[in-house]
Parts: C-alpha cells; sequence; structure tokens
C-alpha cells in the first residue's frame, strides 16, 4: 500500500526495496581510475547521508545546477529529495575490489561497485573548477517571506494551501531577490524552486558549507532553522503557466505545501 493515512503524509512514505536507475540490487563494473558519479535523489521522501563502505574519502564537485568552485573532500553528505550532486572517487586503490555506496541513515548498501582488475590509473582533479559570477556583489533590495507549516493535517506556505487558481507572488524578471525560508516545523522540508539556479546565503545567518556553495535549485530547510537564498529569474512566467516553489517531499507537495508565482 502507498500511502495509508495521516502518519504517511505527515513522514512521506519510504519503501523497503533500495533501487538505483530503477534496478534492485544493483551492480556496476568500473575501471581503477577516478570515476565521477552523476547522482539525483530521485526518491519520493527519503533524504540520504551517502558514503562508501568503510568511510573511503571522494570529492564532491558539482551540485544541482553548477560546478563548486573548488572539489570539495568529503566522506559522505546529505541528498534530500530532488537534489543533485556530482562526486569523483579515486577507484584506483581499489582495483579487482568490490565497494558499496550506501545510505549512512539506514545503513543500507544503494549499489555495488566491482573494480576492474587492470592497471589502475591514478590522476588528480583540477584545484579550482569554475568561478561563479551569477550573483557576485549583488545586494539585492527585495525579500520575500516562506514559512513551511506543519501542523496535524494541514501541511502549506505562508498558512496556504495550493491552490491552483491563486498566484501567491509576482516577481519582476531579472531582478535579484533575498528569500527567506523559516522552517518552524519538526520534520526537515527540501524547498525546491522553480525557474531559477539560487544561492544559499546563509543557514541560520551561517555561511553553507563547501559543498553547498554552487548554483542550486533545491534547499534542504532543517527543523526551526532559516535558510536565505538569493534567486534571480531570467524567463518570463505567465498566469497561465506560473513557476512553483514547493517541498519535494512528494506527500509534502501533494498535501498542499507548495504555491505559484508569476515572472512579469
Ligand atoms: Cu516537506
Amino acid at each position: 500500500m502507498y500511502k495509508q493515512g495521516m502518519h504517511d503524509t505527515m513522514m512521506g512514505v519510504t519503501g523497503n526495496t533500495m533501487m538505483v536507475n530503477g534496478v534492485v540490487d544493483p551492480v556496476v563494473e568500473v575501471d581503477p581510475k577516478l570515476v565521477r558519479f552523476r547522482i539525483l535523489n530521485g526518491s519520493n521522501a527519503r533524504i540520504y547521508d551517502l558514503m562508501f563502505d568503510g568511510g573511503h574519502a571522494f570529492h564532491q564537485i558539482a551540485g544541482d545546477s553548477s560546478f563548486l568552485p573548488e572539489p570539495v573532500g568529503l566522506k559522505h553528505f546529505i541528498l534530500a529529495t530532488a537534489e543533485r550532486a556530482e562526486i569523483v572517487m579515486d577507484m584506483s586503490r581499489f582495483a579487482g575490489k568490490t565497494l558499496y555506496l550506501g545510505d549512512g541513515m539506514g545503513n543500507r548498501r544503494l549499489l555495488k561497485i566491482v573494480v576492474k582488475n587492470t592497471v589502475p590509473q591514478s590522476s588528480t582533479l583540477p584545484q579550482k573548477l569554475i568561478t561563479l559570477k551569477e550573483y557576485e556583489g549583488v545586494k539585492p533590495k527585495n525579500t520575500r517571506e516562506f514559512t513551511l507549516n506543519m501542523s496535524m493535517g494541514f501541511l502549506g506556505i505562508n498558512e496556504k494551501q495550493m491552490d491552483m487558481h491563486r498566484i501567491d507572488e509576482v516577481v519582476k524578471k531579472d531582478t535579484y531577490e533575498i528569500w527567506k525560508i523559516w522552517n518552524p516545523s519538526p520534520r526537515q522540508h527540501p524547498f525546491h524552486v522553480h525557474g531559477t539556479a539560487f544561492k544559499i546565503v546563509s543557514r541560520d545567518g551561517k555561511p553553507p558549507k563547501a559543498n553547498e556553495q554552487g548554483l542550486k535549485d533545491t534547499v534542504l530547510v532543517y527543523p526551526r532553522q532559516k535558510v536565505e537564498i538569493m534567486v534571480v529569474f531570467r524567463h518570463l512566467a505567465p498566469k497561465e503557466r506560473p513557476y512553483m516553489y514547493h517541498c519535494h517531499i512528494l506527500e509534502h507537495e501533494d498535501a498542499g505545501m507548495m504555491g505559484q508565482f508569476t515572472v512579469v
């Protein structure tokens, strides 16, 4: 049974069978060299803490919508629903061995990786990847606030449930804005915005971690956290075809945690 009541709506439904690219118990064979994984969290509700078995180190090089300014050394990272990440793992150390990409939160193995027993080729990543110019030196005057509401039986944003016949916000094209997202609820919500690649300005007033410093379209907002993002929209969106912002836990957006906006 997919959804059986209020609890499933609040918590989001998580199944008992993990799949990668639609495959149960997936296996991939790789060469013993640098291997790049392009990962999308396509789950409806599950948030992952991705890591390799044994805690082997790797680099994240890209997030949702751009490269990171530089490769970020990690042993694990959180990937919320709809978020993307590109990571590079040096497989030259594992020629002839098997390792697993897994989820530390549920202690689950997700992907079996068989490293071929051929001559290892080692190489290094560039130190610098890109210079992000989009939001550099910009100090927006316009701000908007979005409060993520969740109480028994009610899921909404700014005390409103999604209504396809209501436009919640009107945004000006090519105008930089700060969006303040406040999550007073006890659950984490991945906040997703259509039609933009934004920059995370701060989490509770502090700068985001190094692997969140690229352009994004989804940001996980933890319970009782305030996240500020800087957005700009480069395309028009009339009221017949508005954009949406919403929580990307399927059961939450489905229950009304979503709003729509035009770009004029
Ligand atoms: Cu949510």
